[in-house]
């Protein structure tokens, strides 16, 4: 019977379960390599499950990788809700949850370890400073339309909440049509389209709650006859690379950073988890505002 010396069983390696939402977005992708590429650095083992956007698919990855009994399991939630059952059967297999880029709403916050990423509230409040000092010479109505994220998500509650709260102070500010493009460029795309039929020339700001979905509205902005950024200011969040290229172009105004490059911050809590430490609650995201005039100058130290 092979026999293994202490040290090769002393060193087993840490098994970690990610469930991530998909591939919609720039920043998905990016999110995604940052998770693969920090796993393979930190000598973890990755089981990694895509779940194309469906709640239920993350909680049947969730419930395999308890059945394999992995050290850690980590996810980005889709949505806030409906998680307590399968959070529940992780915590009885004492099998700790970390909550990466996206929260969740449950009661009980003992059944997840530690939440890291950016604060959506701040990103929505940072879109509409921006906004509030660009129009801040502006007499009449601005009208804004607003295209949001996944239903029922955290950044699409948040980024809501957020520019909306620094909005009100000035009643010109009017949220004239709001809609879901479900964070991808080609909704957005369409349901832009479906606006400027509505309301045409009336739109004076886009407010988009990721970059792909500002894309693909830029594309139905030019298909309509009229000029991104100069015509419709528009306003985004992410700060991806199509988001700089659309700002070298003069056809996006401002993008808010949300970094989705967290895999080193997960990797590192998944060995302190390990080795028996404590993690904060909540680890947040340091991030920043780029508007167009800086765009050049940045581009070349983006890494996502
Ligand atoms: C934000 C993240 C959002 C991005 C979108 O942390 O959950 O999901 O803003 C992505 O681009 O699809």
């Amino acid at each position: 019977m092979a026999t293994f010396p202490l040290s090769a069983l002393a060193q087993k390696k840490i098994v970690l379960g990610f469930s991530q939402i998909g591939a919609e977005s720039e920043w998905r992708t990016a999110n995604s390599e940052s998770i693969k590429s920090a796993a393979a650095a930190a000598g973890i083992e990755l089981k990694f499950s895509d779940a194309q956007q469906k709640q239920e698919n993350q909680i049947k990855a969730i419930r395999s990788f308890i059945a394999q009994k992995v050290d850690v399991i980590a996810f980005s939630p889709v949505v806030e809700s409906g998680w307590e059952p399968v959070l529940r059967e992780a915590k009885a297999a004492k099998i700790p949850v970390i909550l990466t880029d996206r929260a969740v709403n449950v009661k009980d916050d003992s059944l997840w370890v530690s939440f890291m990423g950016s604060d959506f509230l701040e990103e929505g409040r940072r879109a509409g400073r921006w906004l509030v000092d660009k129009m801040k010479d502006v007499k009449g109505d601005v009208n804004i339309v607003e295209l949001q994220g996944t239903v029922g998500s955290a950044p699409a509650i948040d980024r809501k909440k957020g520019f909306e709260e620094v909005i009100k102070a000035d009643a010109k500010f009017k949220i004239i049509r709001s809609q879901t493009g479900d964070f991808t460029r080609a909704k957005g795309k369409e349901v832009m389209e479906a606006f400027l039929k509505a309301e045409g020339k009336k739109i004076n700001v886009l407010y988009a709650h990721n970059d792909d979905m500002a894309i693909g509205a830029i594309q139905a902005i030019e298909e309509a006859g009229l000029k991104p950024a100069k015509d419709i200011t528009i306003i985004s969040i992410d700060a991806v690379k199509g988001a700089f290229e659309a700002m070298i172009a003069g056809k996006l105004n401002v993008t808010v950073e949300c970094s989705p490059l967290l895999g080193p911050q997960l990797m590192q809590a998944v060995k302190d988890l390990k080795a028996g430490k404590t993690l904060p609650k909540r680890i947040v995201t340091e991030e920043s505002v780029f508007p167009m005039e800086v765009a050049a100058k940045e581009f070349p130290n983006r890494k996502y």
